[in-house]
């Protein structure tokens, strides 16, 4: 097996010894990522201190510890992009980098005291709802873990994905995906490959041509670009941030307004989509004199329909000398090449895999199971379905954050995690205070699936004539993204209501 591919296999990182614990808590919680950490806070702000967090890596951070390639950042400003109830008035710039977006996070977790709650090293195999016990019981590698409420917060861009591509594990030179990244491995003067041109790709891009031999992207399809806005916070703005939070409540409003107005462009709507076409087409256009290198850049798909990326760097880098821009296809790999469909081999020491994660089909809902048996990947075979994009009938006291129907094709992802933190802190209460058990209505999660589907039909997500993984292939519907307005989620699933749960309590 080369490298790389154990590189990518490997726990993320060193894995010291640890007894083998159980512990019987109210609140299990799967991650310590953004929606973990955030729920975390609130739980405990609220007076909940009975909670652990099964976290399977060493540290925590989830896709924001992963994510250490060259060039790694945050394509949502700084200021939306952090929880309201944690304000930051020390964000450098307007874009944040991973390295400070994971120091964010870790002072939260020092300051909101959440170490004593995290057990590291856990991963979970397993997690089974006891009728008899009204308890989760979850099996971890390090231990059994029971609980009234179980909630993943496991993310979606948490395991990375391989392409199917022939010869992959056979790569003799070193290879690893874009979220595993080794930085041990000294790729300058190296012939580096790169398949994929997704949001991660385009940040690693730039960063290898400034000092590799050879730089060889592999594109399928190409994506849109739009400029970057670049803008450092001077230490006077960051003073007056922390003097007057109101100042940087301001900024974060304007900015989540901005990201908002964004969603006609989603709806197809033409005046809104012709205006974000021509944006991106004209920095195409200003950045790449080349006309076939920027014919073979321009998409041939509505904007919108896969992520708009943004980037000042990586169009200029496809230009350099050192820099190739391949879109034969690729027909295998060889022990020391990638051979392309024209029967080219492009010699390589290096091939990075950017070619995203498991995000249709996650890993943690073949691990889950229900009442009667019933395993979650099952219930989600044609894609990710929840009542509130949260719950799951037949599955008591369960709640997944950033699962079916949350992503967002403009705006924060961070706004959606605290809309659910609301709903399930909210819904917790409830069935603590009763020792009561509660799963959506079947009816309930069906007319709540249907109305979002209807709310994606028409949209570029479905009629945009890309491929994407915000659309499940099996059965075509849009599983992946929240098709509205994100302060229509927060109107509409802001609030745990029980008229839509069937509700049970003991002895009754
Ligand atoms: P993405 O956005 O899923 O991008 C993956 C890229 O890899 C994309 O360009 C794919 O091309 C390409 N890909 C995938 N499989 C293959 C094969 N078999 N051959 C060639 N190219 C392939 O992942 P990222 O890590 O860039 O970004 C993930 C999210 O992080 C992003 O949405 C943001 O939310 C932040 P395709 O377009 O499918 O033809």
């Amino acid at each position: 097996m080369p490298d790389g591919t154990q590189a990518l296999m490997d726990a993320r990182t060193g894995s010291p010894a640890r007894p083998i614990a159980h512990a019987e808590v109210e609140v299990l919680i799967i991650g310590t990522g953004f929606s973990g950490i955030g729920l975390a806070t609130m739980l405990r702000r609220s007076g909940r201190h009975s909670f652990l967090m099964l976290e399977r890596a060493w540290s925590i951070g989830g896709t924001w510890r992963d994510n250490t390639y060259p060039g790694a950042a945050c394509d949502i400003q700084s200021h939306l992009y952090s929880y309201s109830f944690r304000p930051n008035p020390e964000w450098s710039h307007l874009y944040a980098t991973q390295a400070e977006i994971l120091a964010y996070l870790q002072q939260i977790s020092d300051e909101e005291e959440l170490a004593p709650h995290i057990v590291f090293g856990a991963e979970v195999l397993e997690a089974n709802w006891d009728d008899e016990r009204r308890r989760w019981i979850v099996k971890t590698d390090s231990g059994e873990y029971v609980a009234k409420a179980l909630v993943s917060a496991a993310g979606h861009l948490s395991d990375p994905t391989l392409p199917d591509i022939p010869g992959l594990d056979r790569f003799g030179g070193k290879l690893f995906h874009s979220a595993r990244w080794d930085s041990s491995h000294r790729w300058e003067q190296q012939r580096v490959g790169v398949i994929g041109t997704g949001a991660s790709a385009i940040q690693i891009v730039p960063e290898l041509a400034k000092s590799a031999a050879q730089v060889t992207v592999f594109q399928r399809t190409a994506p849109y670009i739009v400029p970057r806005k670049e803008y450092e916070y001077s230490k006077a703005e960051q003073r007056m941030f922390a003097r007057l939070p109101g100042t940087a409540q301001a900024i974060r409003d304007d900015l989540f307004w901005d990201n908002e107005a964004r969603f006609p462009q989603r709806r197809g709507v033409p005046a809104f989509i012709d205006q974000i076409t021509k944006v991106s087409l004209a920095h195409l256009e200003a950045q790449v004199a080349d006309p076939d290198l920027r014919e073979r850049l321009t998409p041939h798909y509505a904007i919108g329909c896969k992520r708009i990326l943004i980037s000042n760097d990586y169009y200029p880098a496809l230009c350099q000398a050192n820099v190739e821009l391949n879109t034969d296809g690729i027909e295998r790999i060889t022990p020391g090449a990638v051979e392309t469909r024209t029967g080219r081999e492009i010699d390589l020491d290096l091939l990075v895999v950017a070619t995203g994660f498991e995000a249709t089909d996650l890993p943690i809902a073949h691990r889950i199971v229900g009442r009667d048996n019933h395993l979650l990947s099952d219930h989600w075979s044609d894609g990710g379905r929840a009542f509130a994009c949260t719950t799951v009938t037949r599955f008591p006291n369960f709640f997944v954050m950033l699962g079916p129907n949350t992503g967002l094709g403009a705006g924060s992802m961070i706004y959606m995690v605290e809309t659910q933190i609301a709903y399930i802190c909210e819904a917790i209460d409830y069935l603590l205070e009763r020792d009561a058990d509660i799963e959506p209505d079947p009816e309930a999660e069906e007319e709540y699936v249907e109305s979002i589907h209807a709310r994606s039909v028409g949209s570029v997500w479905l009629s945009g004539g890309c491929h994407s993984w915000y659309v499940h292939p099996g059965s075509g519907r849009l599983t992946a993204l929240w098709p509205d307005f994100m302060s229509q989620f927060r109107a509409e699933n802001g609030h745990f209501n029980p008229e839509h749960y069937l509700v049970s309590v003991a002895n009754t």
